[in-house]
């Protein structure tokens, strides 16, 4: 099946290119899976990518967790990402004024130069996603922004009134790629899917197949669930890295997300 007729609505409201090239690149990998890498050794991350690369549609980063990172070896990374198919997604969480922003998507890290994605809050305001992309304008890259909506971790400050000028400011906003929705409940992510219509994708961290309590006040659903509630991509870490067969579970939760999203499509 084509992109465009498995993706529908999302597709046909959608043209930022960033957002077109994850719903193909998840209709080649028959996987809605997006895996956060929160691994510390760049042996460790380039490990993980070997393993399970095959299984997802994209790759989550904290750049500012490795310990022994440098630009040599992340380049190489990168590539190696690159070449398994999958978006790059750096997970910043931006939240500074759109000049400050701009400028941290260069730095010693170089943002802007490797990923596809980035998170920001919009705590400071719309000028935020301009800055970002601004960033990538600066290095000639086309980018997308997910602006967090909602958080998976309990005792979030993201209230439903916050949530919903965030997505009232996102959802008009070229340059947002979409949302980050939380995975953990079923219920609320049902609500931010009716706010945000089918123009913008939402990305659900808060996803395990053991649904519960994770450590430090994370919280876990169902990927099914998460993806029928109106989740376009499950993010999953330790579901999938801290998994004694990291390739199994990453198959497994390509499968539930796959088939989550063809019987949505129903
Ligand atoms: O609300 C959020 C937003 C994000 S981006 N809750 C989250 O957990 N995340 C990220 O998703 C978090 O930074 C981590 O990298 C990942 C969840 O990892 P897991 O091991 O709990 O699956």
């Amino acid at each position: 099946m084509q992109a465009g007729e498995a993706w529908g609505r999302r597709w046909t409201e959608n043209s930022l290119p960033m957002a077109r090239a994850f719903m193909e690149a998840a209709c080649r990998k028959k996987s809605l899976v997006c895996l956060a890498a929160d691994r510390s050794t760049m042996a460790e991350l380039n490990h993980l990518i070997d393993e399970v690369g095959p299984h997802l549609a994209a790759l989550k980063t904290h750049v500012d967790l490795v310990d022994d990172w440098t630009p040599e070896a992340w380049s190489a990374f990168c590539s190696k990402a690159t070449a398994a198919d999958l978006l790059i997604f750096e997970d910043r969480k931006f939240a500074d004024i759109g000049g400050i922003s701009r400028k941290q998507m260069s730095g010693v890290y170089d943002i802007r130069s490797w990923a596809d994605l980035v998170t920001a809050h919009l705590i400071s305001g719309p000028d935020i996603v301009d800055g970002l992309q601004a960033g990538w304008e600066d290095v000639g890259r086309n980018g997308g922004v997910l602006l967090l909506a909602q958080m998976s971790s309990r005792g979030n400050l993201l209230n439903p009134a916050y949530t919903a000028q965030v997505v009232a400011l996102g959802k008009t906003h070229p340059g947002v790629f979409g949302f980050i929705g939380n995975g953990s409940r079923p219920e609320e992510l049902k609500l931010l899917r009716q706010a945000v219509g089918d123009g913008k994708l939402i990305w659900t961290p808060g996803v395990n197949l053991e649904v519960g309590d994770g450590e430090m006040g994370q919280r876990y659903g169902d990927p099914r669930e998460a993806v029928l509630a109106g989740s376009d991509c499950i993010i999953v870490g330790s579901g999938i890295h801290k998994a004694e067969n990291p390739a199994l579970q990453a198959e497994a939760y390509a499968k539930a997300s796959w088939s989550a999203f063809n019987e949505r499509l129903k």
